[in-house]
């Protein structure tokens, strides 16, 4: 295993970077430099993941929160990935095995332009941002993630749905010969989510192909993931195959598995817990307690509570 001390920070340059969170991130390295953050940027079978490409061109977004982001180990040796297995430390150990090149998304239902997409092509028109944004798991950790994506909305807006379309529905790859959780039954395969039509338009949400400044690891859902920073971490479907158009809400996968657990919505709202535990507090990933309160929408309130207007959040969870 090698030690490559502060590798995943010192791949990122200041123009990419807004200044109070390439400042920190300056004290962080040196921290790092002195031992107080390890940041052993390889995975349990010693591959190492810092070899992944850096991506060109992507502009800082104003969108992006200041807080400080999880180390690239943080974020690409803790996940979930049930295509891989539901331990945490399965996507990270079996993603590897995933083919991500060549990658088709096949756009289809109420829309103009229905087609067969390929990675490239689909992310080529796009200008691709920085988006640093808090995460939340249903399971009651968080952590701050600096995303590499651009607004679904774009891509929505280029392939023209018809008025048809109330909802977009997401399908993850169904592949069991390299993803080998799904020779078991651990959810309903393939993997699906789905967001209302105004969900999906609004600035916050995007298609993520990349973290910190580099392709994304195939246990964050390479090549492309969606990211809705104010719902759970279950609705950001990763390595996604199809993006569908569709007329009434789509099937989710945890709903299917859980209904009285898992809503539509689920959105994080500290005032509604889980049937099986709180949602008031949640653990910042390598924090030791569960001690930081939760906050409504995640912290984007301003921004998306609107969406719900007149809805009872408790009935729609
Ligand atoms: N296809 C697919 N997407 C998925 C999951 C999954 O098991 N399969 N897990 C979800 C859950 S529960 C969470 S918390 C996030 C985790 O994303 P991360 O591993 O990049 O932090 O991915 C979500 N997207
Ligand atoms: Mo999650």
């Amino acid at each position: 295993m090698v030690i490559k001390i502060g590798q995943p920070f010192d791949i990122r340059s200041s123009e990419i970077t807004p200044e109070p969170v390439y400042r920190s991130r300056r004290d962080f390295m040196k921290a790092a430099a002195v031992g107080a953050i390890g940041a052993v940027a390889c995975g349990p079978l010693g591959e190492d993941l810092s070899a992944q490409a850096t991506i060109p061109n992507v502009k800082p977004s104003p969108l992006s929160t200041n807080e400080k982001p999880h180390t690239w180990e943080q974020l690409t040796q803790y996940n979930n990935f049930y295509e891989f297995g539901t331990n945490k430390s399965d996507p990270a150990r079996y993603a590897g095995r995933l083919t991500v090149k060549p990658w088709t998304v096949k756009i289809d239902g109420h829309v103009a332009k229905p087609a067969d997409y390929a990675f490239e092509d689909l992310v080529k028109p796009h200008q691709l941002e920085e988006r640093i944004y808090r995460f939340r798991c249903v399971e009651a950790w968080s952590a701050v993630i600096p995303w590499v994506g651009f607004p679904l909305a774009d891509l929505i807006k280029r392939v023209q749905p018809t008025s048809r379309a109330k909802y977009v529905a997401f399908t993850t790859l169904l592949r069991p010969t390299e993803m080998i959780g799904q020779r078991s039954a651990a959810l309903d395969w393939p993997y699906v989510e789905g967001l209302r039509m105004d969900e999906a338009m609004h600035p916050l949400t995007i298609l993520a192909t990349g973290l910190y400044g580099r392709e994304m690891p195939n246990q964050n859902g390479a090549p492309i993931r969606l990211v809705v920073p104010w719902k759970y971490g279950f609705k950001s479907i990763k390595s996604i195959v199809r993006i569908s158009f569709v007329e009434n809400e789509p099937p989710t996968s945890w709903n299917i598995a859980n209904a009285r657990e898992y809503g539509f919505y689920s959105n994080v709202n500290p005032t509604v817990d889980h049937p099986r535990w709180s949602q008031a507090r949640e653990n910042s990933l390598g924090s030791l307690l569960k001690n930081k309160p939760t906050l409504m929408f995640n912290g984007y309130a301003d921004q998306v509570a609107k969406l719900y207007e007149g809805m009872d959040l408790k009935k729609f969870y």
